[in-house]
């Protein structure tokens, strides 16, 4: 054996006994967190989620624990971002576009006819993920990984052929673009949680909502709505966030940890949304609903909608968001 060699199995050796002493130090240090989220554990986002912490206990060997509150059950979706702000949570998922009075860029993926399709929303989700990355962290958030909801739809009651057939509904939404939408549309829009879907639609207080099929399944929206309208227009996106001086505070294998089970989770999530995309409508119609895209009038009344609201959200973003819809653009795929 040479002296080099012999030198460097020492050097080795001297290593793994310090990272032998490290160790029940490091193992020590265990993570338990609260994780609120906004949906149902019926919505695949929040079973992409257990998944996400279950990965997250398995990698680290039990060293990461994270309780999930489902449901809006520790913290109300409108509270959610400024809980992690405060590090009264660590962790969390909301609705991104439910961040649109911060930053027009959060909402970018919740305007009709824009990005509509899933390769679409990818290549919106490419061009705006840095971007989004740099304005959470800015505000002390980093941002882990983003799934998108399915195509997004309008229920009613009664069919219609026309947006007039809609005039003053009370129509539920979700965030400022489905409010705006409902107002072009000539209805009242209400703001309703996804959780109480069921008890809106008995107490009156809307008539017709936009979701998903995913989540009209969720609560089966049979029970208060006929119609189906699918828009094929929009698929909005869920994040997972955290604080960010938590986030920077950890070692590096946890981080790395936590880069994987996103990773994961990201891809998973995406999957999840798209096979919910073919299967949700075909249990509402099995459930006896009505289901159908929107075609002839009211798809031309709507695509001439979203082109307005695009116009407008390209006024409130301006140079920022004139290079993002180039950026869109230019990506071909
Ligand atoms: N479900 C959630 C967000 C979008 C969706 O499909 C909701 O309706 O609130």
């Amino acid at each position: 054996m040479t002296l080099m060699s012999s030198s460097v199995l020492k050097a080795a050796g001297a290593a793994a006994v310090a990272a032998l002493i490290a160790a029940p130090a490091a193992a020590q240090q265990t993570y338990k967190w609260d994780m609120p989220t906004p949906y149902s554990d019926k919505e695949f986002m929040t079973q992409n989620v257990h998944m996400f912490v279950a990965d997250l206990a398995r990698i680290t060997g039990g060293r990461m624990s994270i309780t999930v509150h489902s449901g809006n059950s520790l913290i109300k979706n409108p509270e959610i971002k400024r809980a992690v702000q405060l590090k009264q949570v660590p962790i969390a998922e909301l609705f991104i576009s439910n961040l649109s009075r911060e930053d027009p860029v959060f909402e970018i993926d919740a305007i009709p006819f824009f990005a509509a399709n899933y390769p679409a929303a990818l290549k919106l989700y490419q061009v705006t993920r840095p971007i989004m990355q740099e304005k959470l962290n800015k505000q002390g958030l980093q941002l882990l990984y983003a799934v998108p909801w399915p195509s997004q739809a309008f229920y009613t009651k009664e069919p219609v052929n026309s947006i007039a057939d809609l005039k003053g509904k009370k129509m539920r939404a979700y965030n400022e673009q489905t409010s705006r939408l409902a107002e072009l549309m000539n209805t009242v829009p209400t703001t309703v949680q996804a959780t109480e879907i069921p008890q809106a639609f008995s107490t009156g207080i809307i008539d017709a909502m936009f979701t998903s099929a995913q989540t009209g399944v969720t609560y089966k929206s049979w029970d208060f709505t006929n119609y189906v309208y699918n828009t094929q227009a929009w698929v909005p996106k869920n994040v997972v966030f955290m604080n960010k001086e938590v986030y920077d505070g950890l070692p590096d294998d946890i981080k790395a940890a936590i880069a994987q089970a996103a990773a994961t989770a990201e891809v998973r999530g995406w999957m999840l949304s798209i096979e919910s995309d073919i299967k949700k409508p075909q249990e509402l119609a099995a459930a006896g609903m009505k289901v159908q895209n929107i075609e002839g009038k009211v798809a031309e009344e709507l695509k001439a909608i979203g082109e307005k609201m695009l116009e407008n959200w390209l006024k409130k973003a301006g140079d920022e968001g004139k290079a993002i819809v180039e950026a869109y653009r230019a990506i071909k795929y």
